[in-house]
């Protein structure tokens, strides 16, 4: 990745993001590291009500996205024909780690968020380069997953986190779940810090470290352990 990476969002609830004005994204964006922007499909739509949405050909639940508007919003975005378009979607592949680091490859990211039953195939098959979900689970809305995919990928700024190596350091980078971290007091509530960790005697730490992450992995996620080999 370069420079500054920018994101630009498709949505019709633009306040919805509001949230990433507070904490290290909104900090990110005022040091220049990342550049979002809001793009409301509803400011494109033709129809003389602004509507975006109508019922579905062949009938049955609800309503869709209708094309035209998310297809005009796209379009506006300046350089969206290079830039990696993200459909958020329950039918996504499934996000992890690995997807957040591949994301940071791209300097420009399109994030398009689908509401009611979604959005007119044909807006993905024109429009569209990768469909994300962020889990075997139905929201309302693309919203909520499309800030999941940005805080994630953020992260991985240089200069976003305070100290690098913690990006590194953490659960799923080295593909084991988080050891159990402690700090002050060393006695809580009865309840002591592991003698090892104040023992000043690192490779020690380092080890039980280790094998504590081995054994919360084994007994919650099993399945990772055993694609790790
Ligand atoms: C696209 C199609 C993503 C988008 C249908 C979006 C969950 C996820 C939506 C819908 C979403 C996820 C309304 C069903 C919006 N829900 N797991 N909802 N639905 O990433």
């Amino acid at each position: 990745m370069t420079s500054k990476m920018r994101i630009d969002i498709l949505t019709l609830f633009p306040e919805m993001f509001d949230a990433l004005k507070s904490s290290l994204i909104g900090k990110a964006q005022d040091k220049n590291l990342l550049e979002i922007n809001i793009i409301n499909i509803r400011d494109f739509s033709k129809d003389k009500h602004k509507k975006c949405d109508d019922y579905t050909f062949g009938g049955g639940n609800g309503m869709l996205m209708t094309p035209q508007p998310i297809y005009d919003a796209m379009t506006s975005i300046e350089g969206y024909k290079t830039a990696h378009k993200i459909y958020l979607s329950p039918r996504g592949k499934v996000f992890n780690q690995k997807m957040v680091k591949g994301l940071t490859d791209f300097d420009h990211l399109i994030l398009l968020c689908g509401h009611y039953e979604g959005v007119d195939e044909r807006v993905i098959e024109l429009l569209i380069d990768e469909e994300i979900s962020i889990g075997d689970f139905v929201l309302t809305g693309g919203e909520l997953p499309a800030m999941v995919v940005i805080d994630a990928v953020s992260r991985y700024l240089p200069g976003v986190l305070g100290n690098s190596a913690s990006v590194e350091e953490e659960s799923f980078s080295n593909g084991l779940l988080e050891y159990p971290q402690y700090t002050r007091p060393a006695e809580f509530m009865g309840l002591k810090v592991p003698e090892v960790l104040i023992s000043g005697d690192h490779a020690k730490v380092r080890a039980w470290r280790e094998e504590q992450a081995r054994a919360v992995t084994k007994k919650r996620r099993p399945d990772i352990l055993k694609k790790r080999t």
